[in-house]
């Protein structure tokens, strides 16, 4: 009898088992933000990851965008990351500098000459180097995303030469060292959150500013600024970063799923930032606007006038960071 209950028992509970749907794997969600416009190879990039992170992990992961500075602007991106209550950012390096000082290193004045030159900095040792120094301020670097080489954009005249940026009251991201480079130049910089820029450059409390022609087509800076001049004299990449707790709470598994879709994403966001670069530039002329291109020599005369800023970064990171950065400017 006691046999026949037992048996009675496992048929029941095998029963029971099989026909309770084993419990789905909770859906990890990442949410993902920045403050640049859905049009933006920055926002682009992160479709590209939600897609292939949600389809390569069948669904364990879900990511949520938000664009548009609608979560904050780059300060409070990255202090809401490093709080855990945001997941992803993307901050441009020069406010991320502001946390962790040895970032200043992108922020020396003609340090790429090309996309080629940035990228294997960025891939190589600096940008290792440079992800490992975010483990302290609770954040993981995922990958570096292009903002791209900036531009320099004013209401007030064209600037073909050092003289003529001379007294523009030029906005700069909030960075010493991009005030520095201005000062130096002649200008009368000052800091602004990126998303108080238009609205300044409209009501002519700043004269000019600088971005990638991106930047400066969608959002529209052209409309009020009439005079662009391709100077290039910055390349500023996208650190792209994820808090510290919510990455090392994931699995291995999921986390080979997600740095092997931050890598194709990375890829594709540099091609298409590329691309769209020069888009904006072919747009802002169809828009008008004359985009001014400097000669060899007046080039040389704005990396001259820049010069004294290099040397300024070696108090300001370091004496790692310094070597990683004077061993590249010193490369064969
Ligand atoms: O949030 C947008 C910023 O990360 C980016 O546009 C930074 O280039 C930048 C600027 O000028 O503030």
């Amino acid at each position: 009898m006691m046999r026949m209950c037992k048996k009675m028992i496992l048929v029941l509970a095998a029963a029971l088992l099989l026909s309770t749907p084993c419990q789905a794997a909770q859906t990890i969600l990442i949410k993902a933000a920045h403050g640049l416009t859905e049009f933006s190879g920055l926002h682009q990039g992160f479709v590209k990851f939600k897609e292939v992170l949600e389809a390569t992990s069948n669904g364990e992961f879900a990511v949520e965008l938000y664009p548009n500075q609608q979560l904050g602007g780059d300060r409070e991106l990255t202090e809401a990351a490093q709080l855990g209550n945001l997941a992803v950012a993307a901050t441009t390096s020069a406010p991320l500098a502001g946390f962790e000082k040895d970032f200043f290193i992108f922020d020396v004045p003609f340090m790429f000459a090309n996309r080629t030159e940035a990228f294997a900095f960025m891939d190589g040792e600096p940008g290792q180097f440079l992800f490992k120094k975010l483990e302290k301020i609770n954040l993981v670097g995922l990958g570096f995303w292009e903002n791209g080489f900036r531009n320099l954009t004013n209401s007030r005249k064209a600037v073909r030469t050092v003289e003529d940026v001379r007294g523009i009251k030029l906005r700069t991201m909030e960075n010493p060292i991009h005030l520095a480079l201005w000062k130096t130049l002649g200008a009368n910089p000052a800091p602004m959150a990126f998303g108080e820029l238009f609205t300044a450059l409209q009501q002519k409390h700043m004269d000019g500013q600088e971005n990638p022609f991106g930047q400066i087509y969608d959002n529209k800076f052209y409309e009020v600024q009439p005079f662009i001049t391709r100077s290039h004299h910055v390349y500023t990449p996208f650190p792209i970063i994820i808090n510290n707790e919510f990455w090392h709470g994931l699995s291995p598994a999921h986390k080979e799923i997600v740095q092997s879709s931050m890598k194709d994403a990375t890829a594709y966001q540099r091609k298409l930032a590329e691309e769209l670069d020069d888009k904006a530039a072919a747009n802002l002329r169809r828009a008008g606007r004359e985009i001014i291109e400097l000669t060899t020599e007046q080039l040389d005369a704005f990396r001259k006038g820049a010069s004294p800023v290099a040397q300024a970064i070696k108090e300001r990171v370091s004496p790692e960071a310094f070597k990683l950065y004077s061993d590249y400017v010193n490369r064969k």
